[in-house]
């Protein structure tokens, strides 16, 4: 039914492939494609691999947008049992919502696709699991900006930003701050002044999405064909912006949770979704993370740079800012130069980091010895002659 086509190439692109220049498709993810073309037999050729988008990933099958003569169109795929294999050891190797895959018919008709590959992640938005595997999961990949959404009513939450700016740092891709209910608050100037102070060198917004104010910087990331990722807690207006900003004038694909407490919950959001931008661009919204467990790999310095840099100046190499004498992170704070509040969050963040890096060390160690146990195995069973 879908007529799989082959590389789409930005140089020579017309028609179906002009969809997924749209989606932010370039030269660079077009050699990776031709990459993987060129490791595949006449049969698997046969198949007519083309690539897509993942708009959709649930926990055993994904959807992708697919460019086709109609432009793009969703399809369903399975998962290739190479990709599940390699799941088993990695759950972060399964397909997420915003990588880009190849897509093959797994029919002659060719009414049934089959994911193939995830092609390698440029960024990668990942949080901890909680409990469990000491694997993290995917949130969202190959986002350009990692919008960090906050309420700015019924409380905004400090700590929270700061957490969530450590997964966006972390990611890769260009952390921004997103206030929402401008609209609500008081005073909305002062809480974007106090979230300003708390995430340096990171753009800070306030917008009022119902009333479509202040989305200009966000409407202008698309226009340049980014990946917008919303991450935050449950309420905050992801879905409400999803929709301003991949709808405007109404009719979003995304329901929003209604407020009041009848209707607490109704509609929240359950999968990660990726919708293409109106005219570009695509946003990718997230359910509400209640636990935003931190990585192994997370880079704390980027969202605590003031912090570091009087760390730097403490009259111990190894000082932990606690009761060391010649302390410049303590003098700071003692001279109200630096909120105690913001060398608490550090801390937190800090040791939580490290207990993963834990783990994550932990894990590799255990697969390691696995590997050498395996190889020493085969080579008692294949004794080499000398
Ligand atoms: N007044 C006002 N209300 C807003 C704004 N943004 C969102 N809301 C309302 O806040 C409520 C929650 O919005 P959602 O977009 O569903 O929140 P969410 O972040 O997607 O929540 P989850 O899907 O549970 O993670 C809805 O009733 C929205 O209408 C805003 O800027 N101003
Ligand atoms: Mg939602
Ligand atoms: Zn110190």
């Amino acid at each position: 039914m879908h007529d799989v086509s082959p590389a789409p190439s930005p140089a020579g692109a017309r028609g179906p492939h002009q969809a997924l220049l749209g989606l932010g498709w370039d030269d660079a993810w077009s050699a990776a494609f031709a990459r993987h073309l060129a490791a595949l037999d006449d049969a698997h050729l046969a198949r007519g691999p083309a690539v897509g988008r993942v708009c959709r990933a649930d926990l055993r099958a994904s959807d992708v947008l697919l460019p086709t003569a109609h432009g793009l169109e969703v399809v369903s795929t399975e998962w290739a049992p190479s990709l599940r294999a390699a799941a088993t050891h990695d759950p972060t190797a399964l397909p997420a919502a915003g990588d880009w895959v190849v897509v093959s018919a797994r029919t002659r008709a060719r009414t049934e696709h089959q994911l193939d590959v995830v092609l390698p992640r440029r960024t990668t938005v990942v949080r901890a699991q909680v409990g469990g595997t000491s694997h993290g999961q995917v949130l969202a990949a190959n986002a350009d900006v990692a919008a960090v959404v906050e309420g700015m009513v019924p409380d905004l939450d400090p700590a929270r930003v700061e957490r969530l700016l450590a997964l966006a740092w972390s990611s890769g891709a260009q952390p921004v701050v997103v206030l929402t209910k401008a609209d609500l608050a008081p005073h909305p100037e002062a809480l974007v002044r106090e979230v300003r102070g708390l995430a340096p060198g990171v753009e800070v917004l306030a917008v009022a999405t119902t009333r479509d104010e202040g989305l200009g910087p966000l409407r202008g990331h698309l226009a340049d064909g980014a990946t917008i990722a919303l991450l935050g807690a449950s309420g905050v207006g992801k879905s409400t912006l999803l929709n301003a900003l991949v709808a405007p004038g109404g009719g979003g694909p995304m329901a929003t949770r209604a407020l009041g407490a009848e209707n607490k919950g109704r509609h929240t959001t359950v999968t990660r979704e990726l919708h293409p931008g109106p005219a570009g661009g695509a946003v990718l919204d997230t359910p509400g993370l209640r636990t935003i467990g931190l990585d192994a790999g997370t880079r704390l310095e980027a969202v605590f740079p003031e912090v570091d840099e009087l760390a730097r100046r403490c009259r111990f190499g190894d000082c932990e800012h606690r009761t060391e004498p010649g302390c410049a992170v303590l003098a700071a704070v003692e001279a109200g130069d630096l909120p105690g509040r913001r060398l608490e969050s550090w801390r937190k963040l800090g040791r939580e980091q490290a207990y993963q890096a834990m783990r994550t060390d932990r894990r590799l160690a255990a697969e390691h010895r696995a590997r050498w146990k395996a190889v020493a195995q085969q080579q008692r069973r294949s004794p080499k002659r000398r």
